[in-house]
C-alpha cells in the first residue's frame, strides 16, 4: 500500500450480516511506492467472514491511499500464540531503475535521422545482463500535421571489434514503436526522454541502440535531431553509426543516453524472481507462490527463453512463434530457499485456436518429466463456450525434498499451420519445509 500522506487505517474482516472483527490498525506512511504489510490474526471460529474492509481512520485527512495484491492464506496453527514464531514473508520485489552506463555531454546536434531511411544511433558494449529503459536527449522538428507515424527504437546485435568497422545486424532484440505526439508521454522533467524498453543482453558484448526512421516521411523539416557528444573518444566502450541500404557506416562522436537496469532481491544469496511470495503458515509449513505480475518485465524472470518470446499483460501470457528450422521455447528456475517435496502448475492455453504447450520439469536439467494437462471446456464473461482449452492443474509429489526446479515450456505436437502457441495464467505453487 502507498499513501499521498502520513495516514492510518483500520482493516476488518466483515460478511453480509455486517458482522466485522478488527484485524489491526495501522500507521501508512506517506510513500511513492508500495510498501508491504503482513499481518497474522485469527477470525472467530462461530462466524464466516466474506469480505475485507479497509477504512480511514479520519476520513478528511486529504490521504490518498492505494492498496494492491492482497492476498490471504488459511495458517496451520491452532492458537494465536504460534504468531510469535511466524518467520517474515520474503517477497520479490525488483529494482527497475538502477542506473547502468551513462553519456550525458549533450553539446552537439546529429542530423542524420534527416534524411530517409536511416537507422542512426550508438554501439554500446553492455554493463549488465538486463537493460529496462533507455534515457535519450533529442530536439523535435516538425511540421503541423506529421505527427501520425512512427519511428522504430530498436536494440540491436551487431558485429564489432573495436577499432574495426561495425556492423548493425538486422536481428531485433527489442523494439518501441513511437509517434512524434507519443513523444510527451516519455519527456522527464529535464527535457530528456525516457523509453521504457526490456532487454536480456550478455555483459561485456557490443549492441546497438538506434532510431529506425524507415516509415517517416523525413525532411529537413520533420525529423528527430539527436543529441550527444562531438568528441567520440572520451567514451571508449562505443561509437555512432548508420546503418542505411543495408550498409553500416561509423561516424565521429557519441550519443547522450543514460541505461537503466534490473536489481532482484536477494535472500541469503539467492535471486527471488519479480512476482514471488514465500510465506510461513505455521507448524514448520510455508509456501512458494510465483505468477508473473504483467508489468512489462516478465521475461526478466525466466531462466532462458528464444528471441520470439514475448509477454502480453493484458492477456497475461507467453507468446511464441512456431517457425520452420527455429527453436521457440522458454524456461524458470525457481529456487524455493526452503526445500519442498509437491508442487502445484496451474496454466491455460491463451487462445484455443493456438498451438498446445508441453510443460516439462528437471531437477538437474537433465531428466525432463511432462506435466500432464487435459482439455478443458471454458464459459467466457460474455457466455461464449470454448471447447478443448488446453488446461494444466496438476501436483506433482517427489520422495526427496528439493530447493531447484525447472520448468521448460515448447510447443506440443507442432503443427506447421499454426503460427503461435503459449501459455496463460501461469502460477507456480510448493509446499514448503521451514
Ligand atoms: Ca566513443
Amino acid at each position: 500500500m502507498k499513501s499521498t500522506k502520513d495516514s492510518r487505517i483500520i482493516i476488518e474482516t466483515t460478511n453480509p450480516l455486517d458482522e466485522a472483527k478488527e484485524i489491526k490498525t495501522i500507521d501508512v506512511p506517506k510513500s511513492n511506492t508500495d510498501l508491504f504489510q503482513e499481518m497474522l490474526f485469527p477470525t472467530d471460529g462461530n462466524r464466516t467472514y466474506s469480505d475485507i474492509l479497509f477504512e480511514k481512520t479520519n476520513k478528511t485527512d486529504g490521504a490518498n491511499i492505494s492498496v494492491s495484491d492482497i492476498q490471504i492464506s488459511k495458517l496451520n496453527v491452532i492458537s494465536d500464540k504460534e504468531f510469535a514464531n511466524f518467520k517474515p514473508t520474503i517477497k520479490g520485489e525488483i529494482d527497475y531503475n538502477i542506473p547502468l552506463l551513462e553519456q550525458t555531454v549533450n553539446s552537439r546536434n546529429f542530423d542524420q535521422l534527416k534524411d530517409p531511411d536511416i537507422i542512426f544511433g550508438q554501439l554500446f558494449k553492455a554493463s549488465a545482463d538486463y537493460i529496462t529503459a533507455i534515457e535519450l536527449d533529442m530536439d523535435i522538428i516538425k511540421q503541423s500535421n506529421n505527427g501520425g507515424s512512427n519511428y522504430k527504437l530498436q536494440l540491436r546485435e551487431v558485429n564489432y571489434e573495436e577499432g574495426g568497422p561495425p556492423e548493425i545486424r538486422s536481428i531485433v532484440l527489442a523494439d518501441l514503436g513511437f509517434s512524434v505526439d507519443d513523444l510527451a508521454k516519455y519527456r522527464q522533467a529535464d527535457g530528456k526522454y525516457k523509453f521504457p524498453l526490456f532487454a536480456k543482453v550478455e555483459k561485456d558484448k557490443y549492441y546497438f541502440i538506434g532510431i529506425d526512421n524507415g516509415k517517416i516521411d523525413a525532411n529537413q523539416f520533420n525529423y528527430l535531431r539527436l543529441k550527444g557528444n562531438p568528441n567520440g573518444e572520451i567514451f571508449q566502450d562505443g561509437i555512432l553509426a548508420v546503418k542505411t541500404k543495408g550498409l553500416t557506416y561509423s561516424t565521429t562522436g557519441d550519443l547522450y543516453f543514460k541505461f537503466f537496469g534490473i536489481k532482484f532481491n536477494e535472500y541469503n544469496g539467492t535471486r527471488i524472481l519479480g512476482g514471488t511470495v514465500i510465506s510461513d503458515i505455521g507448524r514448520g509449513k510455508g509456501t512458494f507462490k510465483y505468477q508473473p505480475r504483467g508489468n512489462g518485465y516478465d521475461l526478466a524472470d525466466l531462466n532462458s527463453y528464444t528471441s520470439d518470446i514475448s509477454f502480453d499483460s493484458v492477456k497475461k501470457s507467453f507468446e511464441g512463434e512456431i517457425k520452420t528450422n527455429q527453436a521457440s521455447d522458454f524456461s524458470y528456475k525457481f529456487e524455493t530457499i526452503f526445500p519442498f517435496a509437491k508442487f502445484h502448475i496451474f496454466a491455460k492455453q491463451p487462445d484455443v485456436t493456438w498451438n498446445q504447450t508441453s510443460i516439462l520439469y528437471s531437477f538437474d536439467q537433465k531428466n525432463w518429466q511432462e506435466i500432464p494437462s487435459i482439455e478443458a471446456n471454458e464459459i467466457l464473461p460474455n457466455e461464449q463456450k470454448i471447447q478443448g482449452i488446453q488446461a494444466f492443474d496438476s501436483t506433482i509429489s517427489e520422495l526427496i525434498p528439493k530447493n531447484i526446479i525447472y520448468l521448460k515450456f515448447q510447443p506440443k505436437n507442432i503443427d506447421p499451420e499454426k503460427k503461435s502457441w503459449g501459455i496463460g495464467n501461469f502460477i507456480f505453487e510448493a509446499d514448503l519445509k521451514l
